[in-house]
């Protein structure tokens, strides 16, 4: 399945968007607020990609790249994707499209632009780039928002990239925030475990695909390259990094290069508040984040960075559609869940499932859609930051939160349609963890499954719906346009 147009890096990317007419550039915008306000004002309207110039005390080329994927036709592109058909049918697309996934792996080259400039020891300067302060309450400036943190595993070499929040902390030092549990905190600890540094690459502008591969829970426990060359449908050209020897993505706009100490031979540092994806600031922490100690900075001539700060939902965060819903999907299929016919999400969903998620299903079996709920709330995309799985008949509209309030409104009796799951893994972004759950890091909570669907066992005389068919009333409309409209 080919996409509407091929892009290799992330100024392609730009350039189709622009050709578009979907690309503002916006100058003299003030890092401190600003841009972040702008940002988050066209989001809400799933409004045009904003590249940023000038930005207010920095010169010329140092650009940030906001809102990239918030509409359906950008993300659509991102997926490599048609994106002229509704949301649900892009995500549709996009489910079917990862059950041919097959890992393409990276090709090293010599060269790439990425080395172009540098800033190596004492000449690191991480203020020398216009990281934004993004909302009022944020504690800093994050250079790293749409971050790749690329780390390789000390035992299985397996090279892994996620999308961690990056903050600055002084001129050649910044935070980096895997949490508990990601595949990048999980190799700091094997390192840290035998009292070494971990080696890092951070980069803070690369092509959408290896954006896209960092920030989900792809179906796969290989490498975030080998998801995104087979996304692009050729291999990502890297180059190897001089300190770390980890791959970079040739064509990144900027890549910092460096190390985690262990947490015993520096002190982590304060990070955040940080204004996040489920709408909330969560609180300022000192000594859980670590603290990467630069090396290195490799950057392109005019670096463009990537910023994706999240926003309080609806808005995208940071795509139109919610693509971690395709993720779950395919994990539901793998699970030997059928009958699925659509999954979706209203609160998140970029990435995984997210806090709100709703699976339609066509009953099979009695059984089948709690079955349906449970594997949903438990599977990888939907487990981290889960809360509510709601499964609904396929007649609902699962794009429309008023039709799902409908079904659950009408076809639930309580005391059956509902359980509750303790103890389950989340986030420590969900701002309703208690204050002593938060500071004993026990980063769990508990699910409420709502079955909606009529019950299996006496479907067949649940009351009929009172609404006429799209197709009649498409029909009777057609007859009557002019003397209704
Ligand atoms: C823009 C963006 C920012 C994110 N920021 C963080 C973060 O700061 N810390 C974190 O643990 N996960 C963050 N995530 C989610 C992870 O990237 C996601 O869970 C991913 O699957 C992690 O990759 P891993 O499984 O290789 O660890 C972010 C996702 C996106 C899309
Ligand atoms: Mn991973």
């Amino acid at each position: 399945m080919q996409g509407e147009r091929e892009f290799e890096d992330l100024r392609d990317f730009i350039e189709i968007v622009d050709r578009w007419g979907e690309l503002r550039i916006l100058e003299q915008a003030d890092w401190d607020l600003e841009i972040g306000a702008l940002t988050e004002a066209v989001a809400e309207k799933k409004g045009h990609a904003l590249l940023f110039d000038r930005v207010k005390g920095y010169p010329v080329g140092f650009r940030i790249f906001t809102n990239p994927f918030g509409s359906v036709r950008r993300t659509a592109l991102l997926l490599g994707l048609p994106g002229d058909g509704e949301a649900l049918a892009v995500s549709d697309l996009w489910r079917k499209k990862l059950a041919s996934f097959k890992a393409v792996p990276p090709v090293e080259v010599r060269d790439g632009a990425v080395f172009e400039l540098q800033m190596i020891d004492k000449d690191v300067d991480l203020w020398k780039f216009p990281s934004p302060r993004w909302h009022e309450l944020d504690g800093g400036r994050y250079i790293g928002t749409g971050a790749g943190v690329i780390t390789r595993d000390p035992e299985t070499n397996v090279v892994n990239i996620g999308a961690y929040r990056c903050m600055v902390q002084s001129h050649n030092t910044m935070s980096v925030k895997p949490n508990k549990g990601k595949h990048g905190r999980i190799h700091m600890e094997k390192y840290h475990a035998n009292g070494r540094s971990c080696p890092v690459v951070v980069c803070l502008g690369h092509d959408p695909a290896l954006m896209l591969a960092a920030g989900s829970a792809p179906p796969f426990t290989l490498s975030e390259y080998d998801f995104a060359g087979w996304l692009k449908g050729r291999p990502v050209r890297v180059v190897k990094g001089e300190f770390t020897g980890l791959p970079i993505p040739a064509d990144a706009e900027i890549a910092v290069e460096g190390e985690l100490p262990p947490p015993g031979e520096v002190a982590w540092p304060r990070e955040g508040p940080f204004g996040e994806w489920l709408g909330y600031f969560t609180p300022s922490a000192v000594g859980e984040v670590p603290l990467m100690q630069v090396r290195a900075i490799y950057y392109r001539k005019d670096p463009i960075m990537l910023g994706l700060p999240p926003l309080k939902p609806p808005a995208p965060f940071p795509y139109a559609i919610p693509v971690g819903c395709g993720i779950v999907w395919d994990q539901l299929e793998k699970a030997g869940i059928p009958g699925i016919t659509g999954v979706w999400s209203f609160v998140g969903g970029g990435g995984a499932g997210g806090p709100f998620l709703v699976v339609a299903i066509k009953q099979l079996y009695a059984g089948h859609a709690k079955q349906t709920g449970m594997a949903a709330a438990s599977c990888r995309g939907g487990a981290l930051g889960g809360k509510f799985v709601v499964v609904v008949d396929d007649d609902v509209d699962i794009t429309n939160p008023q039709e799902v309030i409908w079904a659950i409104a009408t076809r639930c009796e309580v005391g059956r349609a509902t359980d509750i799951v303790q103890g389950v893994w989340t986030t420590r972004s969900d701002p309703s963890l208690s204050p002593a759950q938060r500071a004993s890091r026990n980063y769990s909570s508990n699910r409420m499954i709502i079955d909606a669907c009529r019950p299996y066992e006496w479907k067949e005389e649940f009351p009929a719906v009172n609404a006429f068919s799209a197709e009649y009333k498409q029909s009777v409309l057609k007859r009557w346009r002019d003397r209704i409209d």
